[in-house]
């Protein structure tokens, strides 16, 4: 049976966007709160009791409350697909954890920070830096994808691809251009192309 869950979120959240797309493909029930952006509840004391970081994603489950995209796929992963998003083989789960943790490093204060200053103007005056971290990140993923051929990790999809996904397909919006690396623009295809795949601003 699948727990009571609420996901706090907005559509523009790519972090949000990985839970809801993992969500999609186990085809497991959660209901989506969309919090008010613009008027910033997410800065408001309630949602701030939810989350001391003022962030969305934040989940409820079974009356617990979780911040952070990472937590709440594990969640999901474990308890709804057995070995197949996140294994408990130590090995294996070390590989993928690698890919989730790359996902909130260069992804996350390259890719998604760079389109923090272009469509939100926040921090202009580091986009150097942030550039510098979002070639730094698809260089990574160029270099792993050239090797395996497909997937980050064990050879199928996993929690690797979610992680990495949304701030990857969104760095053009951040002047990042991806005509310059093809194989992650094959890659985000094959994630798109999983059954349950979401379009990411749906
Ligand atoms: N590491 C967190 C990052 C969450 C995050 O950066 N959320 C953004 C939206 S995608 C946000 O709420 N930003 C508002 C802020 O930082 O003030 C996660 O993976 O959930």
């Amino acid at each position: 049976m699948t727990a009571q869950m609420k996901l706090y979120m907005t559509t523009m959240s790519g972090n949000s966007f990985k839970v809801r797309v993992l969500a999609s493909i186990l085809g497991v029930e959660v209901e989506e709160i969309h919090i008010n952006w613009d008027d910033r509840e997410h800065k408001s004391p309630a949602f701030l009791e939810r989350n001391p970081r003022g962030q969305v994603p934040v989940m409820e489950i079974e009356n617990r409350t979780f911040w952070d995209s990472t937590a709440h796929l594990v969640y999901l992963a474990r308890a709804y697909s057995g070995e197949d998003w996140l294994p408990v083989d130590p090995l294996d789960m070390a590989e993928v954890m690698q890919w989730m943790s790359f996902a909130q490093d260069e992804v996350q204060f390259g890719l998604m920070w760079a389109r923090g200053v272009t469509v939100y103007n926040r921090r202009p005056e580091a986009m150097q830096g942030y550039l510098d971290d979002s070639r730094t990140a698809l260089e990574v993923l160029t270099w792993q994808l050239k090797k395996t051929g497909d997937w980050l990790a064990l050879g199928r999809p996993t929690l690797a691809e979610i992680s990495c996904y949304p701030y990857v397909k969104r760095a053009p919006e951040g002047d990042v251009p991806l005509e310059p690396w093809p194989e992650v623009r094959a890659w985000l295809a094959r994630c798109e192309a999983i059954t349950g795949w979401l379009p990411l601003d749906d």
